[in-house]
């Protein structure tokens, strides 16, 4: 059955009109238990989901709601290695990446814990000589510059996480990240680096992508450039790949290739072998770090009771907005400059997985389903996209995301920016109201027509919801826990929605008609095959190109 005809999706239509007209600052007024009632501590990190447009019968409901489409099935199933991943006819399992070794799940004939295990050993190793610097170049130097090339799955997370955890690297290697096609890139990292104490991680799971492939062949041009001799390549370069034939038809010892699996999906992978540039440059043991956390997070996920599972609850929110209030977009907010690039993850993270138009069975949805996803730390936000949260016609949620502890203490930054976090909450909430206004510009002394014009634009509706994340310190643990929530709050609510969230189709398109324009652009002949759009913009370039070759 279509899930906007179901009875439970009836009730939240139903109970959204009975408690639209709440304002959430009342129900502070009338509750004063409101936070307990709606916050979870769990280990360090705590939720605060009372700023929310909710009411128990609301949750009550949403957790019907989940029940309804059995995730706590679903849940197990992914656990379990069900392949899920319908269209890719693949099991789930980065879930197993980070799961203490020991258990027992075989997937197309292997021992998983193994497996593993054995990919963990060869990072761990290949970390150990990189960094105390007895794997030598090939003039004998120590390595002192990782470089990862790879796109989407294979470099935002790894980028993410290095950016994220910067404070706990062991200081002996920088790293760097190359995933744009776009020759600026490359050429910009490569100006700062010499070949002779430079490792490149080439990083794709299918070593087909064509950023990829592309970039790897220019770092090893420059490379060659350098060192001449082909058989230096073993020395600066390694892989990281499913595709063990293509790694050795690009040139690089299968010694020095990282293996992991068709069941570890692109934007799930910085668990896998794809962590390598994180392990490098944090040391592997703050990479298995980062696994307990996201393992401890994986364990709350699969044993909590719906109504105490910080990921599906997060989920159901997101359900609540997005279909019952016609909401289409979602902000995170971290207040920590270095979580800066953790919005631009969880565009790909939930984007990628649920902006899907049809369910698993292949019928159209009805319903909304993935939002838009993003973000900007605070405070700099504040600064810039803020006065639409607070002031745009319709409201968007947003999740907080806050270390209670600074890596970098000085002075009073770190008071003024959580006073700064705790203020906007409190004002997207709250808001000021006419009569509040009225007040103050009447407290100021203003004229009673200026103060007429004014009033309206100095109103701040509030309601608008946010969820707090509050946790102790964003050390790799905790980092692992929180991107393990967000990956699975993405599952709970494919689940709902009845999409597949490992599959990505959408990216196929574009690439293919890429395949096409690229011979048109390099041809001689005046392009008219497309629409008359794309051929002028076609032509333009070529135009462009041939006046450049005359001058
Ligand atoms: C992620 C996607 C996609 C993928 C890149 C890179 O889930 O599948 O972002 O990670 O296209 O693919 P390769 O790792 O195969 O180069």
């Amino acid at each position: 059955m279509d899930l906007s005809q179901s009875a439970v999706w009836s009730a939240l239509a139903a109970h959204k009109q009975e408690i639209e007209h709440l304002h959430i600052r009342e129900l502070f007024q009338q509750e004063g238990d409101r936070f307990d009632r709606f916050s979870i501590q769990w280990g360090e990190l705590l939720l605060d989901y009372s700023k929310n447009r909710i009411t128990p019968r609301t949750m009550e409901l949403l957790v019907d709601l989940a029940r309804s489409v059995e995730l706590e099935k679903k849940r197990d199933e992914m656990f379990e290695g069900a392949p899920i991943n319908s269209t890719e006819k693949r099991a789930v399992l980065h879930t197993a990446l980070r799961r203490p070794s020991g258990y027992s799940l075989e997937v197309d004939g292997l021992d998983l814990s193994s497996e593993i295990a054995d990919v963990l050993a060869q990072m761990k190793e290949c970390c150990e000589r990189v960094i105390s610097g007895s794997w030598k170049g090939y003039t004998g130097k120590r390595m002192t510059d990782v470089v990862n090339i790879g796109i989407g799955g294979s470099d935002l997370g790894p980028c993410m996480v290095t950016e994220a955890l910067r404070s706990f690297a062991h200081g002996h290697l920088q790293v760097h990240f190359v995933s744009n096609i776009d020759g600026t890139h490359i050429s910009e990292t490569l100006k700062k680096l010499n070949p002779e104490t430079t490792l490149f991680v080439i990083a794709s799971k299918t070593f087909t992508t064509q950023e990829t492939l592309t970039n790897a062949m220019s770092a090893r041009e420059w490379f060659l450039t350098h060192a001449t001799e082909k058989s230096h390549i073993a020395k600066h370069f390694v892989a990281v790949s499913t595709n063990r034939s293509k790694v050795v038809e690009f040139g690089i010892d299968e010694a020095n290739m990282f293996r992991f699996w068709e069941w570890v999906g692109g934007r799930y992978s910085l668990w896998s072998s794809i962590g390598l540039s994180i392990a490098l440059f944090l040391g592997f043991d703050h990479f298995q770090e980062l696994l307990n956390g996201a393992y401890a997070m994986d364990e709350h996920f699969r044993h909590a009771p719906l109504e105490g599972n910080i990921p599906v609850l997060l989920a159901l929110l997101g359900v609540w907005y997005n279909n019952f209030f016609d909401v289409s977009s979602h902000a995170v907010i971290p207040y920590d400059q270095y979580l800066h690039r953790f919005p631009a993850y969880l565009q790909q993270l939930d984007m990628e997985s649920n902006g899907k138009r049809v369910n698993k069975q292949g019928n159209t949805v009805t319903y909304a389903t993935g939002p838009v996803i993003w973000g900007e730390p605070g405070t700099n936000s504040q600064h810039a996209f803020f006065q639409l949260l607070h002031q745009s016609p319709n409201f968007i949620p947003a999740d907080f995301i806050v270390p209670l502890k600074t890596q970098n203490p000085a002075g009073e930054h770190h008071d003024i920016l959580l006073a700064n976090c705790f203020a906007q909450t409190e004002a997207l909430m709250k808001g000021k109201n006419e009569q509040e206004v009225r007040q103050e510009l009447e407290a100021a002394g203003m004229e009673p027509s200026e103060l007429e014009a004014l009033l309206p634009h100095k109103v701040f509706p509030g309601n608008r919801p946010t969820n707090t994340l509050l946790f102790n310190e964003l050390n790799p643990s905790a980092l692992g826990s929180l991107i393990a929530l967000y990956e699975h709050k993405v599952f709970v609510q494919g689940v709902i929605w009845g999409v597949n969230s490992f599959d990505q189709w959408g990216v196929e398109l574009g690439k293919q008609l890429a395949k096409a324009i690229f011979p048109e652009i390099q041809g001689d002949e005046r392009v008219c095959s497309h629409d008359s759009s794309t051929n002028a913009l076609i032509n333009a370039y070529r135009e462009f190109k041939q006046r450049v070759k005359q001058h």
